[in-house]
């Protein structure tokens, strides 16, 4: 039996399982704060299992938390194809920014189980811990663990704003599975995920196929300086961390610039010490976030940030220090994967294009150990990491419908 264009995902079950989801860890604002191993990831993660167990799935639990819910196949011995993404928000997180990856593929099972279809190979539905990296630095980092990037105990080590370390959260969340993170072999993985970016709704277009992710380096600057009377302090005595700061910034707006269109660079995290509005900044630490497809660029562009950044903390009397805190090289998907996508869309007859990924993905690490793709839908303005994030209805379902016959077509539907 081939999967047919009539075969598509019911689109209201799934929009109510977003909304449901979106009531736990609620934001200020109508998105989320669903921050990882928070004590509302933890809620998340319960309604998500209860969803799976009540769908007929096997629950499976890795040493970073990462959940695994298994539809059998039928043939056990072929490798499963694997579809999810995360549940974690950021802290003024939108309501779809993986969440809509994991759900897609939840309603993709419950679709198979309303059709009785059977596939030869299993699918598992993945919600991996900690993609969005905001209270334990870096993003993705149990995708990173499972695709052999990071260690376990130097993932464990990863520390929050209050001092808790990742390890110690697992388990007081409950969340500390006892499998080796990375011993599942995939025949694939699939996510999907909304663009987070403006280009699929300014072409009006309802399906991005995915063929790159760009790269992305983090650097963690810490400036120390002098802290003194902002008043009695005359200009020429200061030794201004805020001041290193405030023209390390400009730095990394112009070296981003340089590289246009495609390069981009930010500073998104940013400490003040003592913040206190009457004494001069005695030390500052901050994040630095440069990002684009190829390499090459990212390289000059780190380079250049570090020359320039000794040069103004030199002028300033400060000392400077840089940490990579994050990163990885540019990402090309596995071309059966995207085909498989691809191919989807024009099934469905769906508008699409070709993507590349501005947004990091646990996709871009799993395509280090499993052919890989990913579908995305627009989102409204292309805003994310912001509450105002929203999508329709109608987008949540093409993606979700695309994401299902790729999975299917790659599962093999079985007669
Ligand atoms: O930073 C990223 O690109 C992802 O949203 N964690
Ligand atoms: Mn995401
Ligand atoms: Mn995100």
């Amino acid at each position: 039996m081939a999967i047919t264009s009539n075969m598509r995902i019911n689109s209201e079950r799934l929009w109510d399982s977003l909304m449901e989801m979106a009531k736990i860890g609620p934001g200020v604002a109508g998105g989320n704060n669903r921050q990882t191993l928070t004590d509302e990831d933890a809620q998340g993660r319960k309604l998500f299992q209860g969803w799976c167990e009540a769908a007929g799935l096997s629950m499976g639990l890795d040493k970073m938390g990462t959940m695994f819910a298994r539809r059998e196949g039928t043939d056990p011995d072929a490798l499963p194809v694997y579809v999810g993404s995360h549940l974690d928000t950021q802290p003024t997180g939108g309501k779809y920014d993986g969440v809509l990856g994991v759900l897609g593929g939840l309603e993709i099972i419950r679709q198979l189980n309303d059709m009785n279809i059977k596939t030869k190979h299993p699918i598992v539905v993945v919600n991996f811990t900690n993609e969005e990296g905001t209270r334990f630095a870096p993003a993705m980092v149990a995708s990173g663990v499972f695709a052999g990037m990071h260690t376990l105990d130097w993932a464990y080590e990863r520390t929050d704003a209050q001092g808790c370390k990742l390890g110690d959260e697992l388990k007081r969340v409950g969340y500390l599975g006892d499998e080796e993170v990375g011993a599942r072999k995939m025949h694939a993985f699939f996510e999907l995920h909304i663009e987070q970016g403006p280009i699929l709704e300014n072409e009006n277009k309802a399906i991005g196929v995915v063929t790159h992710g760009q790269g992305l380096k983090w650097l963690e600057v810490t400036l120390i300086g002098k802290e003194s009377h902002t008043g009695s302090t005359p200009m020429p005595m200061r030794v201004n961390a805020g001041l290193g700061m405030a023209r390390i910034t400009e730095l990394v707006n112009e070296i981003a610039l340089s590289h246009s269109p495609n390069a981009v660079g930010a500073i998104g995290h940013c400490d003040v010490y003592p913040n206190s509005r009457n004494i001069i900044p005695g030390k500052v630490v901050f994040t630095i976030d440069f990002r684009h497809p190829q390499k090459s660029v990212i390289d000059d562009m780190e380079t250049r940030l570090r020359a320039g950044a000794k040069s103004i903390a030199d002028a300033i009397g400060l000392e400077l220090s840089i940490e990579e805190v994050g990163g990885f090289d540019p990402v090309e998907f596995d071309e059966n994967c995207v085909t498989a996508v691809r191919s989807a869309a024009e099934r469905l007859g769906y508008s699409h294009r070709d993507l590349v990924s501005g947004a990091g993905h646990d996709a871009c690490w799993i395509n280090r150990v499993a052919p890989t793709s990913m579908v995305m839908c627009p989102c409204v303005d292309g805003l994310s990491h912001n509450e105002a994030e929203d999508i329709t209805p109608e987008w949540a379902a093409a993606g979700t419908n695309v994401l299902f016959h790729a999975v299917v077509e790659t599962a093999g539907i079985v007669d």
